[in-house]
């Protein structure tokens, strides 16, 4: 396996240290290795691939998975990986599996709404498929995948190609020896169990959903090709609009010797340059725009960027922009900005299900707009790249967040390593896109010097990949005094933005009680980037009705009285846009295996709630952008 990612950015050397970390540390007895960062190819939906999509045969392997794991804990290259085709009716009998006619999944997609008997399952399904290829000389050939939860394990032709850890982010293997002209295969075994180690770890609030839940796709480029860029608009010290047309990044060539020529153009914005790459295969540039407009949600200005290293052509769609503190406010282009936004788990509308078509996010956005957000913040996990590509369009400013969500073994190294990578994969997927201004580092994690540290350590990193956007957290262990709820803990000093989730009026007092309670909150930019209640859409009562949609907009009005008596809140993120499945919600007729506190049911039917939010985004009447 190549490990082309070089040590070309201060953003590299966390990514090598994580890497180090991780093998460091000793797997075997989860028989898992995650292996470095490979190429990661940015961009990649830009790209020609041939796509993997459609149709791929599946097993299942029920716990204890012997299918996948020998009893040794190891993970088994001789059994199903193997694809071959066993004597069913004739000759020695040998192995007892045959993927050819076995039935199928659709990929992307997770198995759990597929297929009715695998509702409820998590543990390991196997999914292969055939796919015609005719290799070209000199190009290297890579499998990507979207995501797959929770666990991968990838052969192609009997060859094991690679392993991945995380079901949110993606990765590239490279298959270019594994692949011969004509007939190939690729067996991916594919491990939804949750572990009290893994991020996230057991205890979650949605749905496991598992399998190839995002575009699998084969990737061939040129033996040098670009494989990571990051193009924005240059930070300086103080934001001035006149000054702001200088863009700044790398371009990176794999096997690219020192001095290469690389050429960067945005003919829109007379942008056209030749860089040269170091001894490490990258181009850091400066380059002057002749005119740029901004990227903001009032005008998402896209430029098509054309990327050219020898045979290697790339072309994407980025936008420019600046975001920055500056005391308790939030300046988008040297601008107050307020974010008026919702909260989105990536279950699909209508269907259920993990999103992973355009309609799903069409659907989503639709959602969004027509509530008048300018923010969306992706709970708990990064979302499919459909989403920051449509937010980039439409204009959606996007809090994008790694699953740390509580319950996070903050003590050891391992979880560190892991956290540090999906950091790392998550920052390079998406640090070309306009729309997400703030990366999360965790979302409700206890107070402790354990966790702070782990935590601190975790923004410092996020800094040193990305210094163009602002690190944040959602924090809920805000301590009551009376009537005050003081949030003055050391984490939210190592954050640019302090998220805060309440729940008073469902979890905690009652809803009035919300209008005599006092923040005090540290002196930065806050987003109350949790809060709400449960409704069942249709159940209608009186205010103090529980699950009763007119009771969800009690809790909300008086949340509102409350957030109007912080200064420094520059957001209303309430919890959540639409209902979502989480398994442990089991209040018959109620729930029914839903999370309630949609703004939407999961078909797209607006609460009482939802038209509260319209009216109050239309008005800007709660919260001030300074
Ligand atoms: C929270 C969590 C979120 C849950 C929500 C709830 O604090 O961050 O993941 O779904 O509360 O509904 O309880």
């Amino acid at each position: 396996m190549t490990h082309s990612c070089s040590s070309r950015t201060a953003g590299n050397k966390a990514l090598r240290l994580a890497v180090l970390l991780i093998a460091l540390c000793d797997f075997t007895v989860f028989s898992f290795a995650q292996q470095p960062l490979r190429t990661l190819l940015v961009g990649v939906d830009h790209r020609t691939v041939i796509s993997l999509d459609g149709d791929w045969h599946y097993l299942v392997d029920q716990p204890p998975a012997r299918g996948l794991y020998g009893n040794d804990g190891k993970v088994r290259d001789n059994g199903y990986a193997l694809n071959t085709h066993p004597n069913i009716n004739s000759g020695p009998h040998n192995d007892e599996y045959d993927f050819a006619t076995a039935p199928t999944l659709e990929v992307p997609g997770d198995w759990n709404t597929q297929e009715p008997t695998l509702f409820r399952f998590e543990g390991v399904v196997w999914y292969q498929r055939d796919f015609d290829f005719e290799p070209r000389p000199n190009t290297r050939t890579f499998l990507h995948i979207g995501a797959a939860n929770y666990k991968s394990f990838v052969w192609v032709n009997q060859m094991r190609i690679c392993d991945h850890e995380g079901g949110f982010t993606p990765f590239d293997c490279e298959v270019t020896s594994a692949l011969k002209p004509g007939s190939n295969f690729v067996v991916i075994a594919v491990d939804s169990t949750r572990e009290v180690d893994a991020i996230p770890s057991v205890g979650i609030d949605w749905f496991n959903y598992g399998g190839l839940t995002r575009d699998v796709s084969l990737v061939s480029v040129p033996e040098r090709f670009i494989d990571d860029y990051d193009i924005h608009l240059k930070r300086e010290t103080t934001f001035s609009l006149p000054n702001a047309k200088t863009l700044a990044g790398y371009v990176h060539v794999v096997g690219a010797a020192a001095g290469t020529s690389i050429t960067l153009r945005i003919p829109e914005a007379g942008v056209d340059v030749s860089l040269l790459t170091n001894a490490e295969g990258n181009a850091p540039f400066e380059v002057k725009a002749k005119k740029l407009d901004l990227w903001s949600p009032q005008d998402p200005r896209l430029y098509r960027v054309e990327l050219t290293a020898g045979l290697d052509k790339l072309s994407d769609d980025i936008g420019f922009r600046d975001i920055r503190v500056e005391g308790t406010r939030i300046l988008l282009n040297g601008k107050a900005i307020f974010l008026q936004g919702a909260n989105v788990h990536a279950e699909a509308p209508y269907r259920t299900g993990r999103v992973c078509t355009d309609e799903d996010v069409r659907n989503i956005f639709g959602f969004l707009k027509d509530l008048n957000a300018n923010f969306v913040r992706l709970a708990h996990y990064p979302h499919d790249e459909r989403m920051e590509r449509m937010a980039d369009r439409d204009g959606i400013m996007v809090w994008s967040e790694i699953p740390l969500w509580q319950h996070i073994s903050f003590d050891k190294p391992e979880v560190y390593a892991k956290a540090s990578f999906m950091l790392s994969e998550m920052i390079r997927r998406d640090r070309n896109k306009a729309s997400v201004i703030l990366w999360s580092i965790s979302n409700e994690t206890a107070n402790n010097p354990t966790r702070t540290e782990f935590l601190t350590n975790l923004a410092n990193e996020a800094r040193r990949l990305d210094s163009t956007r602002l690190i944040t957290s959602a924090l809920n262990t805000a301590h009551r005094k009376g009537n005050e709820m003081v949030l003055d803990y050391p984490l939210a000093n190592v954050l640019d933005v302090v998220g805060v989730n309440e729940y008073i009026g469902w979890y905690d007092k009652r809803p009035e009680d919300a209008d005599a309670v006092q923040w005090t909150l540290p002196e930065k930019p806050v987003l109350l980037s949790e809060f709400g209640a449960e409704a069942k859409f249709g159940v209608h009562g009186g205010i103090d009705q529980r699950w009763a949609e007119e009771q969800q907009v009690n809790v909300y009005q008086h949340q509102f009285v409350m957030l109007n008596k912080i200064p420094q809140l520059r957001g209303l993120v309430p919890w959540i846009l639409m209902d979502f499945r989480s398994p442990g919600r089991n209040i018959p007729k109620l729930q029914d295996g839903f999370n309630r506190k949609g703004l939407l049911s999961e078909k797209g039917e607006k609460k009482q709630a939802f038209f509260l939010f319209q009216k109050v985004y239309a008005d800007h009447s709660v919260g001030k952008a300074e």
